[in-house]
């Protein structure tokens, strides 16, 4: 069956990797409608060889009559403030924004983690959780699988596209200004992000750590139906487009390296790169534009008995947003009869 698809956000940087990943999975579309700002509106972009222009979106809920599912991605604000807009009339709306991720009502799903979450949508809304944990679930359900974990440590190193296509040119613009002896202009980022790291992203919470932290907490514990624990620090580097994480899990029983590799080596949507004295572990320049998440650096945690220590790499804006968001789809395709 083709669907009759929407796009709110079509000229951001996940706007526009959703243009890509249906076209490139052959995504069953029959019809394509992309909305966005005032600043997007009347652009044209290219979907299968077919010039699509930009509407502007609008509290109009006619202009989603009879559209099966809006990938929206357009920010929180935009989100929460066309909700009822976008499903008055039945539409899917797949949310890549925080706006209703820790709503009870509002299915937190990443598929290879908890697809069957997204049967039971009373409002509609399906929520694509934070990039970073994404990535992290997907690596953390194949030892799940093997022996409950009941906390996790993880340090992230998160690349400028998660920012936006605007944090991406600023990178590239610092760069290039640094290589021909120019000040670096900052504007996106709160300080120079080339040839540095950024301690935070997004704002603090009351208890010190940043909402992204917090993300990496909460949303863990709703995807993975779990009481694990995720302490996390959040770190903003000068690369591209794949987010890094240093991983350090806890289970209740001891788990082997080899037991854990095998795991990864079985789990969908993942990639084992690991034969470090050879230099092969995952590193985000070349992971870049991929669909899977790559692990490895696998090794025991030398300060924690029951615990294991890996390296793990993904796309931000493939598997930590659009991509996600497509497989959703696919899955109810599949499953939603
Ligand atoms: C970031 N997690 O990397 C955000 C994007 N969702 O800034």
């Amino acid at each position: 069956k083709e669907l009759n698809i929407a796009i709110v956000g079509a000229s951001g940087a996940v706007g526009q990797e959703l243009l890509k990943v249906l076209a490139q999975r052959n995504f069953p579309v029959k019809s394509l409608k992309l909305f966005g700002s005032e600043r997007s509106a009347g652009h044209t972009y290219n979907f299968k060889g077919k010039e699509i222009e930009v509407q502007l979106l609008t509290k109009t809920p006619e202009d989603f009559k009879g559209i099966d599912i809006a990938f929206c991605s357009a920010g929180g604000g935009v989100s929460k403030d066309y909700a009822e807009t976008i499903t008055k009339y039945g539409c899917l709306m797949i949310d890549n924004s925080n706006a209703f991720r820790m709503e009870k009502d509002v299915p937190l799903v990443v598929p290879e983690v908890n697809a069957e979450d997204a049967l039971n949508r009373p409002r509609n809304i399906i929520s694509n959780p934070n990039c970073t944990t994404i990535q992290m679930v997907v690596a953390l359900k194949a030892i799940e699988n093997l022996c409950h974990i009941k906390r996790v440590h993880v340090a992230t190193y998160q690349a400028a596209s998660g920012a936006g296509a605007t944090g991406m040119a600023e990178l590239k613009e610092q760069a290039i200004a640094i290589a021909n002896n120019k000040e670096p202009v900052v504007k996106k980022f709160s300080s120079q992000l080339m040839f540095n790291l950024i301690p935070q992203i997004d704002v603090f919470t009351e208890n010190d750590y940043t909402k992204e932290e917090m993300k990496m907490y909460n949303e863990t514990q709703k995807i993975m139906h779990s009481d694990i624990q995720v302490s996390a620090t959040c770190i903003r580097v000068p690369v591209m487009r794949a987010h890094s994480e240093a991983i350090w899990v806890e289970c209740d029983e001891e788990i082997t390296v080899d037991q854990a590799a095998k795991a990864f080596v079985e789990a969908e949507g993942i990639q084992l790169m690991d034969d470090p004295s050879n230099g092969v572990y995952p590193m985000p320049l070349f992971i870049a534009e991929k669909d899977d998440v790559y692990v490895g650096r696998i090794r025991r945690d030398l300060a924690n008995p029951k615990g294991l220590a890996f390296w793990c790499v993904g796309d931000q804006i493939r598997k930590g947003a659009a991509l996600n968001a497509v497989q959703i789809a696919e899955w109810l395709i599949k499953n939603d009869k």
